[in-house]
């Protein structure tokens, strides 16, 4: 399928780049740190190569959520918006941006997404998980009260809010001890961004904030298989949950979630089930995963014509409001 948007695509700054070193082995790492650092050479070749008119770009994880001094993630920010700001300029018919927000300080955070939003004309933002604040043990989530009102700018904002995946900290993950294979993208990531996804969910968030956004990678982190079993036990021991509806409810909602680095169809067959085929974005996770590995799969499943059209890049542009943004995509016919 051509015209494809993606929407979970990464780069780096000389900063943040030694951040994803450690996933990688030394022989691999080489190509994905050149990836991570490159904007309009490779990146667009190879998006070309497999149908892909459009990425949404992001910092690379965990980024401004691992600085532990509230300055410092706000300068950071504000460096890696800025420059991102400068890349979609260049050739904002194939890239748009999210924003990185320092969320150690939620006042700022909100500022910096309005700034964002407002001037850089951004599309919403990408955030790698809780925040470090202050000492390396610590560990914000952001279904805690002192970020209600933080929700409050992103639901009047209206654009999407796609909660990117971290490791857990390594005082925290006995669990993985001896098993370091489990640690990042082949477990650890997606038991901790579901884990903040259903705070979030059974704190009451969004029924003081209905129209909030949230968008999980990865095919929803496990969650949409794991949601009925969720529900049902809650309901025979709801122990004080503050959420007045199912989390099933808010799941299909106040959530999106995308294929990427999780090209299996089984996995999408459910997440269609779970949450219908207007909820599913298709995305990639580039440069960690490949374009053409995510492209080949989805341009071949036995999809109608309507679903590979919504999850290709239906949804993603009525959710991202990418036709007013996106000069190649206005004369796009429907
Ligand atoms: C990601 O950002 O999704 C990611 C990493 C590191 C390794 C794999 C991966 O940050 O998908
Ligand atoms: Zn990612």
């Amino acid at each position: 399928m051509p015209g494809k948007i993606v929407l979970e695509e990464h780069f780096a700054l000389p900063d943040t780049i030694d951040d994803s070193e450690r996933y990688f082995t030394p022989d691999a790492w080489p190509t994905m740190r050149r990836r991570l650092l490159d904007f309009h050479e490779e990146r667009i070749r190879q998006m070309d190569r497999f149908g892909i008119q459009l990425a949404l770009v992001s910092l690379n994880a965990p980024g401004v959520q691992s600085v532990l001094d509230a300055r410092q993630a706000i300068d950071l920010s504000q460096r890696a918006n800025d420059f991102l700001a400068e890349q979609v300029r260049k050739d904002p018919a194939r890239f748009q941006g999210l924003a990185a927000l320092p969320m150690q300080d939620p006042d700022a955070a909100a500022q910096e997404l309005t700034r964002c939003v407002a001037e850089l004309g951004f599309r919403g933002a990408l955030v790698s998980g809780f925040s470090q604040i202050g000492s390396p043990d610590s560990v914000a989530y952001y279904d805690q009260r002192e970020y209600w009102p933080f929700w409050e700018t992103v639901e009047k904002l209206a654009v999407p809010f796609y909660l990117h995946p971290r490791d857990v900290l390594p005082s925290q993950a006995r669990i993985y001890e001896g098993h370091p294979w489990l640690f990042g993208a082949p477990w650890s990531f997606g038991v901790e961004t579901a884990g903040h996804a259903l705070r979030l969910m059974g704190s009451g968030l969004f029924d003081a904030y209905p129209k909030l956004t949230i968008v999980l990678g990865h095919l929803g982190e496990g969650l949409p298989p794991a949601i009925w079993r969720i529900d049902h036990r809650i309901a025979k021991a709801p122990r004080g949950i503050p959420a007045k509806k199912k989390l099933a409810d808010y799941l299909r909602q106040n959530f999106y979630v995308t294929t990427s680095g999780n090209f299996c169809t089984g996995t999408l067959q459910n997440a269609i089930q779970e949450l219908g085929a207007s909820r599913i974005m298709f995305s990639v996770d580039y440069p960690f995963e490949d374009f053409g590995e995510a492209a080949e799969w989805f341009d071949n499943l036995n999809l109608s014509g309507e679903e590979r059209s919504k999850i290709g890049s239906g949804n993603a542009e009525a959710l991202f409001k990418l036709r007013t943004a996106t000069p190649a995509l206005q004369g796009a016919k429907e």
